[in-house]
């Protein structure tokens, strides 16, 4: 096994196994035929045959055992049945009709029964009863987008599985198998929508070429219930046109995009819409010429108003000549904007306000806008976190952001009921990660990634699942569904971005990583051109103490959240440890809750992280016997990296913050490896995923 299969292996069950699902699918009954039914069919039938050696045949007569896929328009003796379950959502149910008992999968649309076709497979592969099923599901949010930092060269900024999966110089014409595959792997987890390029964006890819090469990747994702999307360059009508400005004051500007927004739609139809960087890191924006984001994306919303297509405008933005915390910046240039965003833009919003880091806040943006529909940004792929090598399941990294309590409307105003709309009463609504997929032949560079693409999915179709039950869920799918298996690989995965959390960034300290590859550790980094792309920028450590005051006696940047967080916050007592250095400059001798001194707890979590993965190396050793040779030798080989770099992080900023702190380690904490000098003049010119 290599990894290629993700959650759709359908591997071969036992024979008492494999006689219970044939007996649950014996037939399927379908009425009706669209691209969408068929590919619901289709995987039935796979999953069966790999699971079973047989593929139950479609049948037009109800028999015993039957899975019985019906809409209310072929099936109108369903009344009631998919009341409230959208145009997406199904309904799975064991009844009898006609005596006889069958299993069926009742929803709106063709698209809910491909839905739910996919959740009955998961219950078929994880091993669960297939009897008096009573499931109904249907998403809260409704974009559910993964997206590509992929460069039309085949490169992929921050990506760590290889060259980008769109092959763009072979599309329109090779439409490779693979790109089906995609489509199925993000259907069975409820992806309704794909970015295709970098935010980074290249005029080129609103060129008649590269709108048919889109095209053709549409037409491949429809059946699906996928649509695509496009990030675009602001300045592309100057760039590809001639324009002279990209003013959207300008008629001509906003000409030009309702001219490109008409050319699009002729080839794609169904075309999402645009997702947007601007006046961010180096890209241009309405800010170029006094305008604001507001303009900005309101100029691009009207232009795909008539197609139903959206804007995604993204709140990623800090200027390098903004001396201000960059914590705060993204908050005050978009809070003054709230209410002033067309119908159809959403706000994009990662899910803490520096950058993806191994642990933020949540983003104080989140239940400060109320007029403004916000759509989360997760990072899937690893930037900071290990990128492919490390083992940081990230489901409670995603959990804890959106089980953050905003306060915005009193106890209870969760983050994710700010991007379900639910807390403002928005319909528009969204959430997107950053892909983790490469041309890998395991698609994102190591297997336990994939668990993450997975549980974004899983947690974008419902936030309320548990990251502990996907993890469970993942792992039987990937491997097996036996106990034996999973509860040592979900014991595993748990704890693991924690781990990360010790090694890297422990108590709320955040960007630590040397420059470049963001990969290992390089607190004393202080020589780039802008104070905030240095290490030393956010740790502020000397010989008193350590940690970035963002109490009102240093940036008050507490006091861009609700009033019942910025109280707690604004005491070290009375914030939570994993954020105390995030939010306070505190002397190296202050006391935890523990009791014991800041510089103690901070070296035992540098401590704890390599102990954890050193678990994980035992708990992987004694699953050899239940595991395939090449999975298996994978991940064990990447735990030895990692555990080596666990303590190559723990050990290089013991080294750093003792040279500043002027403290003994406290007993039986083991001295650095090296000196100081060593780790600082570590260099890895050819680390993967630069842009
Ligand atoms: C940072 C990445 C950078 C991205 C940027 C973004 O380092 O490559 O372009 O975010 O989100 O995480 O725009």
């Amino acid at each position: 096994e290599d990894g290629y299969d993700l959650w759709l292996r359908y591997a071969r069950t036992d024979e008492a196994r494999s006689a219970d699902l044939a007996a649950h699918a014996t037939i399927i009954v379908a009425p009706g035929a669209s691209p969408t039914l068929n590919v619901a069919i289709a995987e039935l039938q796979r999953g069966l045959a790999g699971m079973t050696g047989v593929a139950p045949a479609l049948s037009g007569t109800m028999r015993q055992g039957a899975l019985w896929l019906a809409t209310p328009a072929s099936a109108p003796a369903l009344p009631g049945e998919t009341a409230g379950l959208g145009g997406e959502g199904y309904a799975i149910r064991s009844i009898e009709v006609d005596g006889k008992a069958v299993t069926l999968i009742a929803a709106n649309s063709d698209l809910g029964l491909l839905h739910g076709a996919c959740h009955w497979l998961r219950l078929a592969q994880s091993g669960a009863s297939l009897d008096r099923l009573d499931i109904r599901s249907a998403p809260k949010i409704r974009l559910r987008l993964l997206n590509h930092w992929d460069n039309l060269n085949g490169t992929v900024e921050r990506g760590y599985a290889g060259q980008s999966i769109w092959d763009w110089w072979r599309l329109p014409d090779w439409k490779a198998p693979r790109y089906t595959d995609y489509a199925r792997a993000n259907a069975a987890i409820g992806i309704n929508g794909t970015v295709l390029n970098n935010v980074n964006a290249k005029a080129d890819s609103l060129t008649a070429p590269y709108i048919a090469k889109a095209a053709a990747l549409a037409d491949l994702f429809r059946p699906y219930g996928i649509k695509v999307y496009l990030s675009v360059r602001w300045t592309a009508p100057m760039e590809l046109d001639g324009l002279r400005t990209a003013d959207p004051r300008d008629p001509a500007v906003a000409g030009w995009w309702r001219a490109k927004a008409d050319e699009i739609y002729r080839a794609i139809p169904d075309f999402g819409g645009f997702l947007v960087k601007a006046n961010s890191e180096g890209q241009p924006g309405p800010q170029d010429y006094k305008r604001t984001h507001a303009d900005g994306a309101n100029m691009l919303a009207a232009a795909l108003k008539p197609h139903g297509g959206i804007v995604m405008w993204r709140a990623f933005v800090y200027a390098h000549d903004n001396p201000d915390d960059r914590a705060k910046q993204a908050y005050a240039d978009f809070r003054p904007l709230d209410g002033q965003f067309a119908d159809n833009v959403i706000v994009q919003v990662k899910n803490g306000a520096i950058d993806f880091q191994p642990r933020e806040p949540f983003h104080p943006l989140f239940g400060a806008m109320p007029k403004t529909p916000l759509m989360m940004e997760f990072q899937i792929t690893k930037e900071y976190l290990g990128q492919s090598t490390h083992l940081t399941y990230l489901g409670p990294l995603f959990k804890e952001a959106l089980d953050s309590d905003t306060f915005a409307k009193g106890a209870g105003s969760t983050v994710a009921k700010v991007i379900d709309g639910s807390l403002d009463g928005h319909r528009l609504t969204g959430i997107a990660g950053v892909a983790n997929i490469g041309a890998d032949r395991d698609w994102s560079g190591s297997i336990f990634n994939q668990a993450d693409w997975y549980a974004f999915g899983r947690l974008a179709w419902d936030t309320s699942l548990s990251a502990e039950a996907i993890a469970r869920e993942w792992a039987a799918m990937t491997f097996s569904p036996d106990p034996k298996v999973v509860e040592p690989i979900v014991g595993m995965m748990m704890g693991s971005r924690e781990a990360a959390v010790d090694y890297m960034t422990p108590l709320g300290l955040a960007h630590m990583m040397d420059t470049g590859h963001h990969y290992g550790p390089g607190p004393w980094v202080s020589d780039l051109a802008r104070p905030e792309w240095n290490p030393v920028y956010y740790h502020r450590a000397d010989a008193d103490g350590i940690g970035f005051d963002r109490t009102d006696s240093g940036s008050g940047a507490i006091g861009q959240y609700a009033p019942a967080i910025a109280t707690r916050l604004a005491n070290p007592h009375t914030t939570p440890e994993r954020h105390l250095l995030w939010f306070h400059h505190l002397p190296w001798d202050y006391r935890l809750a523990s009791g014991e001194t800041l510089w103690d707890g901070l070296v035992r979590r540098y401590d704890r992280g390599p102990a954890y993965v050193a678990g994980m190396q035992t708990l992987w050793a004694s699953l050899k016997p239940h595991i395939d040779a090449r999975r298996f030798a994978q991940t064990e080989a990447f735990l030895t990296i990692q555990h080596r770099e666990a303590l190559w992080w723990r050990d290089a900023s013991i080294a750093y913050f003792q040279s500043l702190a002027h403290r003994p380690l406290p007993a039986g904490s083991p001295a650095p490896a090296h000196d100081l000098n060593w780790y600082k003049t570590q260099r890895f010119p050819y680390a993967p995923g630069h842009s």
